[in-house]
């Protein structure tokens, strides 16, 4: 007998539902006869409530389309479940670091966002050591328009690099994130990483021509800011940097004096 037939006979037998689901539910509840008491008689009344309900589902719906709603329902909790579990190590782990040059991130991080190296002027004795990555699209909120005299300022950075093509063009920036890593390191005078560490991307250490600042490792296919100017207008400055052997006590000859040096910046 298929399915339907055994629902039509269901709701046939008293408009009730057949014995057959009547029976399975007694034994399930301790295999009680149904009028055997007042109470089980009330429960036996719901319980003839539940399968006529269900009787109705099924008849209604299918049998193959009610056990499909489950599968369906259960991959649904599945889902839910696992991506629950995942978020906290999803925001938890992963690095962030500034790749100073270039507008995009290299291939195994994704891009927070892109800009332009802001610094100091290479005049000024005030304002900040290091160099920011400014977005391309400030937000503001209270200001006070114009320019006052108490303020720290901030200049967009040009490359200092006169024996290059990169010379007086602005410099960009690429704030990029790795997932699944837990640190990241900028090595000075090295161009490869230590064991079971990954190379982000390496390229020339720089820092402000004229001021001290911070030093930067700048990607050794630098460019410079899509849309900005090759004129000289100052600002920041920034040059590639070289080891002096003296005065002071640099390791040389490992360091040779006035060699311009490199870097990289490794993640694990
Ligand atoms: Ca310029
Ligand atoms: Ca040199």
């Amino acid at each position: 007998m298929s399915a339907p037939d055994i629902l039509d006979e269901a709701e046939v037998r008293n408009g009730e539902p057949s014995d057959i689901i009547t029976h399975e539910y007694m034994e399930f509840s301790g295999g009680q006869p149904r009028d055997q008491t007042q109470n089980n008689n009330s429960v036996d009344g719901k319980n003839k409530m539940k399968d006529k309900y269900l009787v109705w589902i099924l008849k209604t719906f299918g049998l193959s389309a009610f056990f499909e709603a489950l599968v369906l329902i259960a991959f649904a909790v599945t889902i839910v479940l696992l991506s629950t579990q995942s978020t906290p190590s999803s925001i938890l782990s992963g690095i962030t670091y500034v790749r100073w040059g270039r507008t995009e991130c290299p291939n195994t991080a994704h891009l927070v966002y892109s800009g332009i190296a802001g610094g100091s002027y290479f005049e000024d004795t005030g304002s900040g050591a290091n160099l920011l990555c400014l977005p391309n699209d400030p937000e503001y909120v209270i200001v006070q328009e114009g320019e006052q005299a108490e303020r720290a300022r901030i200049y967009s950075t040009e490359y200092e690099l006169s024996d290059t093509d990169l010379h007086n063009h602005e410099v960009p920036c690429a704030v990029c994130t790795v997932p699944h890593r837990g640190r990241k390191l900028m090595i000075p005078a090295k161009v490869t990483c230590p064991a079971n560490w990954t190379s982000e991307y390496r390229g020339y250490l720089m820092a402000e021509y004229f001021q001290r600042g911070e030093y930067i490792c700048v990607d050794e296919f630098a460019e410079g800011r899509p849309g900005g100017s090759s004129g000289n207008e100052d600002g920041g400055l920034l040059a590639r940097v070289e080891g002096r052997c003296t005065p002071g006590n640099l390791p040389c000859p490992a360091y040779i004096n006035g060699n311009e040096l490199t870097c990289v910046v490794c993640s694990i």
